[in-house]
């Protein structure tokens, strides 16, 4: 159920550097889960209370619905939900179910099965590699560019900021502030100025000093949602008329304290640029952690990583079975 960062990165490379960070920021084997766990405690928490009144050896109706109730409150979504809900029923109605045990292994079982089939990894194999980073305002996409620039220097790559979010000056300061903590180069432009401007420079500069990996990071708000929408076709626009196939990840962060908002707003991201997978954030501060679930089954999208806290160390890979694994429990 360990899942390491070369798994996470493609193109990390085959040897894996020593790390340069204190030993307790790493990821221990047996801590993986544990930090997961931890992150999705209250969803875990809020749903266990609620499956806590089922009887096991009686599988009626009423246990259908109370799990349903359980999946729709923890955000699940209703698509997910009824099939979850399908599925196990029928597996009961085999005999497949008739413990406390089975129905948690099926439950996850069909979790894991809702999760989108996709690629799950973030791709540095190009040199070099862009990543941009789009999401409504306060969903984490400064932190989450900062939190993947540790994991990356860490790993050995040398990564730039661009500072592409130029609608706030404050915005601009709060990457700076994450290059200096991760030692990552911030390219920046006076606050107001074209964000394009910004990442045009930002590739420049990768390609002249032999940068591995430039982090886009973009405004989450401009006066109104349209032109925001346009504004982020542009950029994707100017990098990849740099860079043919580039941005080579489009990351949408989606707060998950925020619900079945999340699922708007990917949605509407999606239609404006190519996503190419989700950083689920704040799962710490809420007990709806299924909008994992919700998102990647009906909008057909990865969850890539998941945002577990402030710290540049909570960030955790995303993988479905230890998702469900943390998610619920017997
Ligand atoms: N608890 C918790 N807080 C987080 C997480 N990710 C981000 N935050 C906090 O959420 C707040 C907003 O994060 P930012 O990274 O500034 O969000 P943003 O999308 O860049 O916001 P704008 O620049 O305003 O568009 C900050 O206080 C972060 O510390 C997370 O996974 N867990
Ligand atoms: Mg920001």
């Amino acid at each position: 159920m360990t899942k390491s960062w070369h798994e996470v990165f493609k193109g990390l490379g085959d040897a894996a550097p020593e790390p340069a960070v204190a030993p307790e920021a790493l990821d221990k084997k047996s801590g993986w889960l544990k930090r997961l766990r931890k992150g999705l405690a209250k969803s875990r928490q809020a749903m266990g209370q609620q499956l806590s009144a089922i009887m096991f050896d009686k599988l009626d109706a009423e246990v259908w619905e109370q799990l349903e109730e359980t999946l729709i409150y923890a955000d699940c979504g209703v698509a997910s939900t009824v099939a979850v809900v399908e599925q196990m029923e029928q597996a009961a109605n085999q005999g497949k179910i008739r413990d406390k045990d089975q129905f948690y292994a099926f439950l996850q079982q069909s979790l894991v099965g809702m999760f989108a089939a996709g690629d799950y990894q973030i791709d540095v194999s190009h040199q070099p590699s862009v990543i941009m980073v789009v999401g409504v305002n306060g969903t984490g996409k400064t932190t989450t560019i900062g939190k993947i620039a540790f994991h990356l220097k860490r790993e050995g790559k040398s990564v730039l900021l661009a500072a592409a979010d130029t609608f706030r000056a404050a915005a601009i300061d709060q990457l700076v502030e994450w290059g200096k903590r991760t030692d990552c180069p911030v390219i920046r432009q006076e606050h107001g100025s074209d964000p394009g401007a910004v990442v045009f420079d930002a590739i420049a500069a990768a390609r002249s000093r032999g940068g591995d990996v430039v982090i886009a990071d973009t405004a989450g708000r401009l006066h109104t949602q349209v032109p925001l929408m346009e504004e982020l076709k542009k950029i994707h626009r100017v990098i990849a008329k740099q860079i043919p196939g580039a941005p080579h990840e489009t990351l949408l962060t989606v707060d998950a304290t925020t619900g079945q908002n999340g699922l708007t707003q990917a949605r509407l991201f999606g239609e404006a640029v190519d996503v190419s997978g989700i950083v689920l954030t704040k799962l710490d501060g809420t007990a709806k952690g299924g909008i994992a679930v919700a998102i990647s089954h009906e909008l057909g999208l990865p969850i890539k990583l998941l945002g577990v806290g402030e710290q540049m160390e909570d960030l955790r890979p995303f993988d479905p079975a230890g998702f469900a694994e943390a998610l619920v429990e017997a």
